[in-house]
């Protein structure tokens, strides 16, 4: 077997092993964060279940840590006190962001991982099936229920050679997207072999992993081995290393193969981490921001890079240089062996241990604005200024770059950057505050920030609606549900947000859909790439969208509809796609009967503007129950 199939037997509740067939999971752990977990935690409560049934379940604080009103404060003090009534772990603010802590205090080979972001695979480095999956997802897991998917194809990327000096971790990953495209891990996950691996560090391997969520990937993993077991050791955890990798006779769906000798400095040009370059190409764009940090390229190592290239440097007058080390762990480190003060003493402007301007949380670059950042995501208006061009480089490119005042590629920076692999990392966890203990009461603490779930209603006998918009390819729920420093505040507050739906591609549609009484969206490949936000499915279902019918879609997304009761459809053929347009009604008669029989195989019947349509809807059995019931909440509370 490879690694990634040993996994998912050890943990199979139900299902086979064979591409595209629904498998049950066990989850051995969860993750939520805040812009998710307040959603999370509300659907937990709904179902009414004591404490968590998981190994470990964690609740982060990272992405609203701006506090301009009391609205974020809420949902910290919701969050903190419902994960201390149910056996949850609660990383508090300052800690770091959640993919980062993860990796260094939680992670367990060999375990699986459940997370509300759809950057979970981050822990994949160490060897974890970590699954990003929407917040209702994770409820359930958290609760001891199965988490279930399609069983992915299993993609080997067999990786030779090693870094030259000045290519780091982020070039990997920006080559595996530029040949493979945002939807090019759909279905898949990336597992990581060959004599290239050897050469790279944990934190490396986790800036690949992450990444992988980009190309649309179920998870991404790497193997545990010597790397491994000596970062566990530096972490104080030796104790749950175990080798874990493919037998030698495994066999794979797919293969890649990379050679890692072969890489240069690479960016991802606006707006998307496929659209990717070589910064020497490019080089010489004048520069106004520099953003540092993220799960992506926030740690030790990483920072240590970008403090020995400012060394002695002032970053260039036009440059606003930020940057927001990972985790407490990390800065710690910075501020103990003198980072820190270089950092600053360049012109850095120092940000805390949180996900930050990656999210729009402060920072938004000016208006028209060249900002590089060492995130994983460059979709327009995420950065909080719709007309940034946000280019997507490696830490080394972004510090060079600082300095310099214009795209520089790092090679021409005559400096040699020592390899970073700590001995002993300072192991303090007394940001994690522990569950309460058996028979201990405690009280949840519900702000006026905090509203309730939205109803869902069952699949009425003929479902119809408006087109109410006629979106392109690759939307990203940037664009269905953008967040940024003025909208991350109302996560809990969906009909707030609502008046936000899809305005990026047209500012129009909020509105459009409450005249109408809801209706259709259609859209064409990959719809819904990108983060894991269920609010990309709840502020449709708030503003009536009964359907989704699109070329293809997002993993995660497909199953944040069906949880909530929007039916996902595609077109079988593209061309009625081109043919309908905005206005036009869809009709499926006899709809939940169609979507029972379209889980067994069959297409569905439609009409669009009066026109016969044949549809597909890629819905489990169980799915299609789920639809039928009104999404998940229902399906469960019906006993099923
Ligand atoms: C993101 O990177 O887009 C986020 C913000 O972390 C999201 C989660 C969210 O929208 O809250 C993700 O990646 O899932
Ligand atoms: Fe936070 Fe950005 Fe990572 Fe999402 S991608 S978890 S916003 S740092």
């Amino acid at each position: 077997m490879n690694l990634s199939q040993k996994i998912i037997s050890a943990h199979l509740l139900s299902g086979e092993m064979r591409p595209g067939e629904e498998i049950a999971l066990r989850i051995d752990q969860t993750l939520t964060q805040d812009a998710t977990g307040t959603m999370a935690y509300l659907q937990f409560e709904s179902m009414g279940i004591p404490q968590v049934k998981t190994k470990r379940s964690l609740a982060y604080i990272d992405h609203n840590t701006l506090q301009s009103g009391f609205e974020n404060a809420d949902d910290h003090a919701y969050i903190q006190s419902v994960a201390k009534k149910h056996g949850v772990w609660f990383s508090r603010p300052g800690n770091g962001i959640c993919h980062q802590v993860h990796l260094e205090r939680f992670s367990v080979p060999g375990e699986t991982l459940l997370g509300s972001d759809s950057h979970t695979p981050t822990c994949g480095a160490m060897a974890m099936l970590a699954i990003g999956a929407g917040g209702l997802d994770v409820a359930v897991a958290m609760g001891g229920g199965a988490y279930y998917l399609a069983m992915p194809k299993i993609c080997r990327v067999y990786l030779t050679g090693q870094l030259p000096p000045m290519v780091s971790a982020k070039d990997v990953i920006l080559e595996v997207l530029r040949r493979r495209s945002v939807k090019g891990g759909v279905g898949y996950i990336m597992e990581y072999a060959g004599p290239g691996v050897e050469s790279l560090t944990v934190p490396e391997r986790a800036t690949i992993t992450n990444m992988g969520a980009e190309l649309g990937a179920t998870t991404s993993i790497f193997p545990c081995d010597q790397i491994s077991r000596q970062f566990l050791q530096a972490q104080g955890r030796e104790s749950v290393w175990r080798e874990m990798k493919a037998d030698a006779d495994a066999v794979y769906d797919e293969e890649m193969t990379l050679n890692l000798s072969e890489l240069e400095p690479l960016t991802a040009q606006p707006h998307s981490p496929d659209n990717v370059t070589t910064v020497k190409s490019i080089a010489g764009l004048p520069v106004d921001q520099v953003a540092i940090g993220s799960c992506t390229n926030s740690s030790f190592a990483d920072m240590m890079k970008v403090a020995a290239i400012l060394d002695g440097h002032t970053v260039a007058e036009n440059v606003s240089l930020v940057i927001a080390p990972g985790s407490m762990q990390v800065l710690t480190m910075l501020a103990a062996n003198g980072a820190l003060a270089k950092m600053v003493a360049a012109g850095a402007r120092i940000l805390e241990c949180a996900c930050g301007p990656c999210i729009g949380m402060g920072q938004s670059p000016k208006s028209g604005g060249v900002t590089l950042r060492t995130f994983n995501r460059n979709f327009k208006g995420r950065s909080g200024t719709a007309d940034a061009q946000v280019y997507l480089v490696g830490p080394e490119t972004a510090a060079v770059s600082a300095i310099a005042g214009k795209l520089t590629d790092p090679r021409d920076f005559a400096l040699e950057l020592p390899r970073i692999v700590p001995e002993q990392f300072p192991v303090n966890d007394n940001m994690v505050v522990e569950p309460a203990a058996p028979g201990e009461t405690v009280e949840v603490v519900r702000g006026k920030n905090i509203k309730p779930i939205p109803a869902h209603q069952p699949m009425p006998q003929c479902l119809q609606g408006k087109i109410l918009i006629h979106l392109g390819d690759n939307i990203s729920t940037d664009h269905i549900m953008p967040s940024n420093a003025k909208l991350l505040p109302y996560r809990s507050n969906v009909p707030y947000l609502a008046d936000y739906c899809l305005t990026p591609c047209d500012p129009q549609f909020p509105a459009r859909a409450k005249e109408w009484g809801g209706g259709i969206v259609v859209g064409g490949e990959n719809y819904g790439q990108g983060s894991s936000r269920e609010h990309a499915a709840l502020t449709p279902l708030y503003l009536g969208v009964k359907a989704v019918v699109a070329k293809s879609f997002a993993r995660i997304h497909a199953a944040n509809l069906i949880n909530n009761g929007i039916v996902p459809l595609t077109f079988v053929n593209p061309a009625d796609y081109d043919a309908c347009a905005l206005g036009e009604e869809l009709t499926i008669e006899n709809a939940p009967q169609q979507i029972r029989d379209a889980a067994k195989g069959q297409t569905v019947s439609a009409h669009i503007g009066g026109r016969p349509v044949v549809l597909a809807c890629a819905a489990s059995a169980r799915q299609a129950d789920m639809l039928i019931a009104g999404g998940l909440l229902n399906y469960v509370k019906q006993g099923q």
